[in-house]
């Protein structure tokens, strides 16, 4: 269980000014120099020893990460930091708590993170719909510059240190990592083949870590509070506080800093005052934001809610954009509704992802409706077989697997629909 003195975002909820001198005496930018003296590999394997792992959905871990950047740059190939504050997932909304809120959490994490990383400079690519938030981060970047926090010999550090926001134009695509560097670049926001990584050849072909709000974030007080204190919360692999950001049918919705392996159960009734009309009218969750499977009630209670313990249910932590549905849900209709946004979001670039979403999307309404045919939950399934694991980005994996995740779970109400609407011979005719 996590105590309020445990918490990294000590102003999520917006209570206290965002400003710098507010986030001064709330322990942010407190001798940054010194925690940086110690030098950049210390850092780096400070934050490996906390067991910090990326909190944008894949949960690499971020001290690993960092070290894969050259250590000698030279003026004419800088590394660079770019964090991707451009949160589209259906269901996540922790980093706009961040930005609006505990701005300077960021600011001065960019700077630390980019010192260890040896970076020229961060990038802080925003979603466009974040206008209230870009402005927030703006005049966080510009206090921060004015205090000579930023800039020439940073925080008095004796680096020289920039940080760029850049506003996004509302393409989900574009926190796919090298989707962000192309649009950061000017070009169209379209991913790149892995390999090269972006440590390799990333923002105009230099060496380029692209981390999450939320994994900067936590870097400055990791360093204060040390790496053990870090890896005390969660469990085996799993560790530290995560911004858990729960939706739907609980009495109240929150985003919430919590222990990692949280049991859901609990994470649900100590925050959310427990399911709408109680346990027993719970259906099904998605754990992690729209790109993992959904997970039935009953299989959901005691999940410790961390990147292990969601992986064991066949889902996944993701952004831990937990999405609660219960039993008034039309279950495929939810599913059929997150099929259009894949649909609508593929940036078109190769054939099972932008021929496969459309072609799932038209199967799924047909499913909602009844009017497919039973032997189409089969075809479904195989299609998105062919889609997951053959494109250039993990969208294609995203509009596959809340897909396989109904028919895995839910086929017999995918079943009692058509048989309604066509009669039980539809499906016998498929048997
Ligand atoms: C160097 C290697 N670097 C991996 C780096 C790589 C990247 C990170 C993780 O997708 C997931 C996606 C969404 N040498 C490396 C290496 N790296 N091997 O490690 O890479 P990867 O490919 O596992 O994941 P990704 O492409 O970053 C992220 C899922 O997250 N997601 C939601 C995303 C949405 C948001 C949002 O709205 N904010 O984050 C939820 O599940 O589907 O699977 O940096 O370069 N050998
Ligand atoms: Fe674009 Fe989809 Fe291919 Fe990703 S998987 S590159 S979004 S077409």
């Amino acid at each position: 269980m996590l105590h309020d003195k445990d918490r990294i975002f000590t102003n999520l909820y917006g209570y206290q000014d965002f400003g710098l001198k507010a986030a001064q005496k709330r322990g942010d930018w407190d001798k940054t120099a010194a925690l940086m003296k110690v030098g950049q590999d210390a850092i780096i394997e400070e934050v490996k020893a906390s067991g910090l792992r990326g909190r944008g959905g894949a949960g690499f871990p971020t001290g690993m990460k960092w070290s894969f950047m050259p250590k000698a740059p030279t003026p004419e190939r800088p590394n660079f930091l770019v964090i991707n504050a451009d949160e589209s997932e259906p269901g996540s909304c922790k980093d706009r708590e961040i930005i609006r809120h505990d701005p300077h959490k960021l600011v001065e994490g960019a700077l630390i993170a980019g010192f260890a990383m040896r970076a020229r400079a961060a990038y802080i690519y925003i979603r466009g719909e974040y206008i209230f938030e870009a402005k927030v981060l703006e005049k966080a970047v510009a206090e921060a510059y004015a205090a000579g926090l930023l800039g020439k010999n940073a925080a008095k550090s004796g680096y020289d240190f920039d940080v760029f926001v850049h506003r996004g134009a509302g393409a989900y695509i574009c926190g796919e990592e090298t989707a962000m560097i192309e649009s950061l670049e000017g070009k169209k926001g379209q991913p790149r083949l892995k390999p090269p990584f972006p440590a390799g050849a990333g923002l105009y072909g230099c060496p380029t870590t692209v981390n999450n709000v939320e994994s900067i974030a936590v870097v400055p007080t990791i360093l204060r509070r040390g790496a053990a204190w870090f890896k005390s919360f969660g469990r085996e692999n799993n560790h530290g506080t995560k911004l858990f950001q729960i939706s739907g049918h609980v009495e109240k919705p929150c985003v919430v800093e919590e222990s990692m392996s949280i049991p859901f159960r609990e994470l649900i009734e100590k925050h959310c005052g427990g399911v709408r009309g109680g346990w027993d009218n719970l259906l099904a969750v998605i754990p992690g934001g729209s790109s993992v499977p959904l997970v039935p009630a009953a299989m959901m209670m005691d999940v410790p809610m961390d990147f292990d313990g969601c992986k064991e249910v066949g889902s996944g932590l993701g952004t831990a954009a937990v999405i609660v549905m219960d039993k008034s849900t039309d279950i495929v209709r939810a599913i059929s509704r997150l099929s259009y946004f894949y649909k609508h979001e593929s940036c078109g670039q190769c054939t099972p992802c932008r021929e496969g979403t459309g072609w799932m999307w038209r199967v799924m309404e047909r499913m909602r409706t009844g009017d497919a045919a039973a032997s189409e939950i089969d075809m479904l399934y195989e299609v998105t077989k062919q889609v997951e694991g053959h494109t250039i980005c993990a969208l294609g994996d995203a509009a596959a697997w809340p897909i396989q995740g109904l028919i895995k779970h839910f086929r017999p109400e995918m079943e009692r629909r058509i048989a309604e609407k066509h009669g039980d011979n539809m499906l016998e005719a498929a048997e």
